[in-house]
């Protein structure tokens, strides 16, 4: 983005919305209220069935898979960086047309295997279409980055039409999100290019996150097993904690 950043954004602004208050620029604004309105209906239909999943695990498996559910809806001032960064025209159908993650539902979860039960659970779904899918927890980022990204298309049913809108999905356990939240505060507060020893200090730690979580899936294993040749087996009747946040950060 370039020096001047309030400058560069009504630029922006006034190229998506039109210049003065005039009747067309008073009717993209309301179509840019809508889509985005469009974009929350769809990122809630996505919260509600990972919740669904959610109480169906724990029912099968006496515990819960999430741990937490965030949600987010990308900022105008992002949309319109996003746009200008890949060439894109600063339409309102620009939108809709070449972002993937206007909406976003992260999905935290207790184990490595849940992540991916979740997914292969949410994608039975007949509703729901898969755009794309990223396993960055089999193939990390050079950085240590691990998570799932999927980019799916889902309905959302208006009083009068069925619309599909496509929302990010990112799924990873505790030990990836901790990593992930330092490591984003960490170059959103630096805003300038990470020195070389920090990059390798916030490999390691990607490193040993992904080895907590191979330790505690190991652990997990072990008890399950225990559990199975147990005449009485363990079920945890300790009352379950829900996440009710919706701010991705
Ligand atoms: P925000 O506000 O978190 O959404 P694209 O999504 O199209 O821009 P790309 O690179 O194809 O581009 O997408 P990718 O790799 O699927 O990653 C997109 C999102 O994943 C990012 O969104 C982050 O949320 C998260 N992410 C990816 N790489 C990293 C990383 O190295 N560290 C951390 N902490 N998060 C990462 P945004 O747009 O950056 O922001």
């Amino acid at each position: 983005m370039p020096q001047d950043k309030s400058g560069f954004l009504s630029d922006r602004m006034q190229e998506l919305l039109g210049s003065g208050v005039d009747k067309g620029s008073f009717e993209r604004m309301q179509e840019l209220n809508r889509l985005m309105s469009y974009y929350r209906c769809a990122m809630m239909a996505v919260v509600t069935k990972f919740n669904v999943l959610n109480e169906q695990f724990s029912l099968q498996f006496d515990r819960n898979p999430i741990t937490g559910i965030k949600s987010r809806l990308k900022t105008l001032p992002s949309i319109l960086e996003k746009l200008e960064r890949r060439g894109h025209p600063l339409t309102i159908e620009s939108i809709e047309e070449n972002l993937n993650d206007v909406a976003g539902v992260r999905v935290i979860c207790s184990f490595r295997e849940d992540v991916h039960m979740l997914s292969e659970a949410l994608m039975q779904q007949d509703d729901i279409i898969l755009l794309e899918r990223k396993d960055y927890i089999r193939n990390p980022k050079p950085n240590g980055y691990r998570s799932l990204h999927m980019i799916v298309s889902v309905p959302i049913f208006l009083a009068h039409e069925k619309k599909y809108m496509r929302v990010e999905i990112q799924l990873r356990t505790l030990a990836m999100d901790f990593w992930a939240t330092l490591e984003h505060q960490l170059r959103y507060k630096k805003d300038l290019d990470i020195a070389a020893d920090m990059e390798r200090e916030l490999f390691t730690c990607a490193h040993l996150s992904a080895e907590l979580d191979e330790r505690m899936d190991g652990l997990r294993q072990l008890m399950q097993a225990q559990n199975e040749l147990s005449e009485f087996p363990v079920i945890d009747k300790s009352p379950r904690w829900t996440d009710q946040s919706q701010n991705l950060r």
